[in-house]
């Protein structure tokens, strides 16, 4: 999910590119304000923390961009090019490592296990917006498609 900060900073195509240009498929994405609500859902496991309340904030403070994106071994790829959740310790060439400072405004969110990627898209997505699709190019991508 692309947080109000990078929609707001015109980060989308930016972003997104990398995950193409990785050779990923873009599934789904939706552009939609989160209410107080389903942010305090989405970040349920971070509820006892000091900087929830200010989280909940960041991430209904603007339209996010939320995404289904599928490749192989996808969610540990994409965290890894996402980089450190402190964008000051993320390395250079990740997301957050090239346009990023600030945990507080660290522009994106990425799902960090199979159960919270299922978990998550059941809250942003009906399944009916999934778009399931083949690549053309697969057999450039991966040895065995
Ligand atoms: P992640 O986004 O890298 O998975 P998490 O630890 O799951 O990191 O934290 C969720 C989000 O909460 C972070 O992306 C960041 O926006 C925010 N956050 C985490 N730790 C802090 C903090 O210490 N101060 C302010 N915001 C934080
Ligand atoms: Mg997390």
């Amino acid at each position: 999910m692309l947080k109000p900060d990078a929609v707001k900073r015109r980060l989308i195509g930016t972003v997104l590119g990398k995950f193409e240009k990785r050779g990923l498929k873009i599934m789904a994405a939706k552009m939609m304000f989160i209410d107080t609500n389903l942010a305090k859902k989405h970040y349920g496991e971070h509820s006892e923390k000091p900087f929830f309340s200010d989280l909940v904030e960041y991430i209904t403070s603007g339209p996010v961009l939320a995404t289904v994106i599928e490749g192989e071994e996808c969610i540990a790829l994409i965290r890894r090019m996402v980089g450190a959740t402190n964008p000051q310790e993320a390395d250079l060439g990740t997301i957050r490592g090239d346009y990023a400072i600030d945990t507080g405004r660290n522009i994106i969110h990425a799902s960090d296990s199979a159960d919270s990627a299922a978990r998550e898209i059941s809250l942003f997505f009906e399944d009916s917006e999934i778009c399931e699709y083949k690549l053309p190019d697969e057999e450039l991508i991966y040895e065995e498609p």
